[in-house]
This record gives C-alpha cells, sequence and structure tokens, in this order.
C-alpha cells in the first residue's frame, strides 16, 4: 500500500471512475478536477462515481480555465497526476471542432504548464488515442507508427501527446502518454458505438424500442476494456523513467460482428434490427485499427484480462439489469434470463 495522492482530471467519465477504484484500492488519496455545475448537480452528474464519493475529494475547476487549474495544483502535493478530461466524442469533433481543439490542447497545456510552476516533480499521465494513427501507415500500430490523424479529435490528441512529449525533453518532467486503442464497458457513454448497440439489443428485448440506427458497420476496432487499461495508465507512472506506450488488444473486430455478438447474448438476430442510416457517417473514418501492445506487456508487464466476447457479455448483462429495473420490468416474470457470466464483472456501482 502506498501513501501516494494523485489528481485525475475527468474523473467522472469512464476511465476516471475506474481509475479512481484502483487507485484506491492500492491505497492512494484521491482528487478530482470537476466542473462547478457538476457539484451543483450530483445525482445526475456524478453517477460512476456514486460510490466513491466519501473516499474521494473533488475540487471544482475546468480545463478552460488556468487560474482554476492553477489554483487546485497550488492546494495540494500531488505525486501522479491523470489527465483524462477530454472532449472525447469523435464525430461530435466534426461538428465543433474549436471546442474539441480549445478544451483537448488548451487544456492539457495549462495543466502541463501549471505543474511546471508549482510541481515539476509530479508525474503526469497524457489520455493519447489510437485516433492519433487515423489512415494508418502500418498495421498493426505501435509507438514508433507515424500519425494521421483524421478528425478534428485525432488532431487534438496528437498536439496534446507532442505538448506532453516537449515537456518531457524540455523541461524533464516525467511526462507519459499512453496510446490507448478503444477501451469499453458498462460505464461507457450511450453515444459510442459499442454501448449504444448493447443497450439498444436490451431495449429491443424488452419491447422497449424496435430498431437501432447505425453508421459503418465495417470500421472495425481494437476493444478493450476500461478497467483493464487503467491499471496500464498507473504502471506508466510508477516506472524509472517516463515513456509512451500503446494499450491494445491486438484483434479487431468491426462494427458488424460487434452487433452480431451482442444481439446474439440475447437470442436476436442483430440483421433484424440494424438500420443503416447515413447520418451516423463521418466526414473521414478511421476504417481500421488494431495495436500492438507489445511494448507495455514487456516493460509494464501488463496484460489485458477481458476477451471481446466477455466485455459483450458484461455489458449486455449491466444494460439489462438497469434498463429492466428503470422500467420496472421483471426479467424473470419475463422470462428472459441473464446472459451467462464467463467472467466476473468489474462493474461497481454507477
Ligand atoms: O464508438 P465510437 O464512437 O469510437 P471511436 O470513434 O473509435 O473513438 C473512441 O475510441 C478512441 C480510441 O480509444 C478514443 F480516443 C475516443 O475518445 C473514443 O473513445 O466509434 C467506433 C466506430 C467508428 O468507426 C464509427 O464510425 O463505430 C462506427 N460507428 C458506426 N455506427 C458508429 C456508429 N459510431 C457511433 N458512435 N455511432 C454509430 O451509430
Amino acid at each position: 500500500m502506498t501513501s501516494k495522492r494523485a489528481l485525475i482530471t475527468g474523473i467522472t467519465g469512464q476511465d476516471g471512475s475506474y481509475l479512481a477504484e484502483h487507485l484506491l484500492s492500492l491505497g492512494y488519496e484521491v482528487h478530482g478536477i470537476v466542473r462547478r455545475v457538476a457539484l451543483e448537480d450530483p445525482e445526475r452528474r456524478f453517477t460512476r462515481i456514486a460510490h466513491l464519493l466519501d473516499k474521494i475529494n473533488l475540487h471544482a475547476a475546468s480545463l478552460e480555465s488556468y487560474p482554476s487549474i492553477f489554483s487546485v495544483i497550488s492546494r495540494f502535493e500531488f505525486e501522479e497526476c491523470y489527465h483524462l478530461a477530454a472532449q472525447s466524442f469523435v464525430a461530435e469533433s466534426f461538428q465543433d471542432g474549436f471546442s474539441t481543439m480549445n478544451i483537448n490542447i488548451n487544456g492539457t497545456h495549462y495543466l502541463l504548464a501549471a505543474l511546471k510552476e508549482l510541481l515539476p516533480g509530479c508525474r503526469f499521465y497524457f489520455a493519447g488515442s489510437s485516433e492519433m494513427f487515423g489512415k494508418v501507415q502500418e498495421t498493426p500500430q505501435k509507438e514508433t507508427t507515424p500519425f494521421h490523424p483524421r478528425s478534428p479529435y485525432g488532431i487534438s490528441k496528437v498536439a496534446g501527446f507532442e505538448l506532453t512529449r516537449n515537456y518531457r525533453e524540455a523541461y524533464g518532467m516525467f511526462c507519459a502518454s499512453g496510446l490507448l486503442f478503444n477501451h469499453e464497458g458498462p460505464r461507457r457513454g450511450f453515444e459510442f458505438v459499442t454501448r449504444k448497440i448493447t443497450n439498444a439489443a436490451v431495449r429491443i428485448k424488452l419491447g422497449l424500442a424496435t430498431e437501432v440506427r447505425l453508421g459503418n458497420l465495417d470500421a472495425t476496432r481494437d476493444w478493450g476494456h476500461a478497467a483493464d487499461y487503467v491499471r496500464a495508465m498507473h504502471l506508466m507512472l510508477v516506472q524509472p523513467t517516463p515513456d509512451d506506450y500503446v494499450v491494445a488488444s491486438g484483434e479487431t473486430h468491426s462494427v458488424r460482428e460487434f452487433c452480431e455478438r451482442a444481439f446474439a447474448i440475447l437470442d436476436l438476430d442483430y440483421q433484424d434490427f440494424v438500420v443503416v442510416d447515413d447520418q451516423f457517417y463521418r466526414p473521414a473514418e478511421v476504417d481500421v485499427l488494431v495495436g500492438d501492445a507489445s511494448k507495455a506487456r514487456k516493460v509494464l508487464g501488463w496484460k489485458p484480462t477481458y476477451t471481446l466476447q466477455e466485455l459483450i457479455e458484461e455489458m449486455v448483462r449491466e444494460d439489462l439489469r438497469t434498463v429492466a429495473g428503470a422500467n420496472g420490468i421483471n426479467l424473470e416474470s419475463s422470462g428472459i434470463s441473464y446472459p451467462e457470466a464467463s467472467k466476473a464483472s468489474s462493474y461497481i456501482g454507477g
């Protein structure tokens, strides 16, 4: 056990909530930055961390405001800072590239600048993304693969990555970036394709919906479980030297296959319910992503514990539980059984 103090930006999100749990389990004192509006509306904004609220320390600050970040960092001696907050929905970044760039690039810069000024010894983690590889220059993608981002989001993450590397090289700070491939779970936002599919499949099974409209079913992604990926973030910050690491499962599967598997768990055929809708296509698509995490496996000793099937089962199971509960549906009397759990769920609360 440790007595270290860590700061997490984006603590209310999927990754932030899993990371907070992980750090608490290691004995960390966990602090998080949240927007003031979130503090004023905890029931709606803190669903993923509701079960942690008496164990963590939350501070109001905004990534758009350097003084607010400076103020939080000036008040505590953080040993580690995990920068997860971002506008992270790729499709939205095409709608509003300006705010995506502002939050993702300037927010990262403000944090790094405040740490350099106040706590240069604090170790810093930047949440890089496989979207930085975009139109991939080689397969599988690894740390040395050139970037070719295909969205304002991807471009903002390349800039954040370069800022992080520059603070490491220019000021000798311990700054590390994770190049994380898609990571999902039952706490995933409903706008992302995996949760959109599992939630829709469950709603269709329960008679609450009749179809789900999706975009490019042939896009392929390297999907892992967020609970596995946050362990890699922590491992990066406890190494002797800072570096960048790809974190991925090493497998790629299509959106179509994800649909097929999710619906099949509920004894449904996705072809009867999935409607392709042009509005969910992106102006520029990242067609195929697959990561090579050999460096993380070798240097960090990291490996994923979930298979894709176990991930989908957990997501379907949790959606079934929550959607049925919210709609007063008794699964047993409706003759609907939970999908067999081939793996103990990492889902807690939320
Ligand atoms: O689930 P997605 O929206 O995730 P995407 O764009 O790969 O980005 C996610 O993973 C990145 C890597 O870790 C993160 F950096 C990023 O912040 C985010 O977490 O879309 C996945 C694929 C895309 O090819 C998209 O075109 O699914 C395709 N898709 C097809 N129909 C759809 C839909 N995506 C969404 N969101 N909604 C659809 O209806």
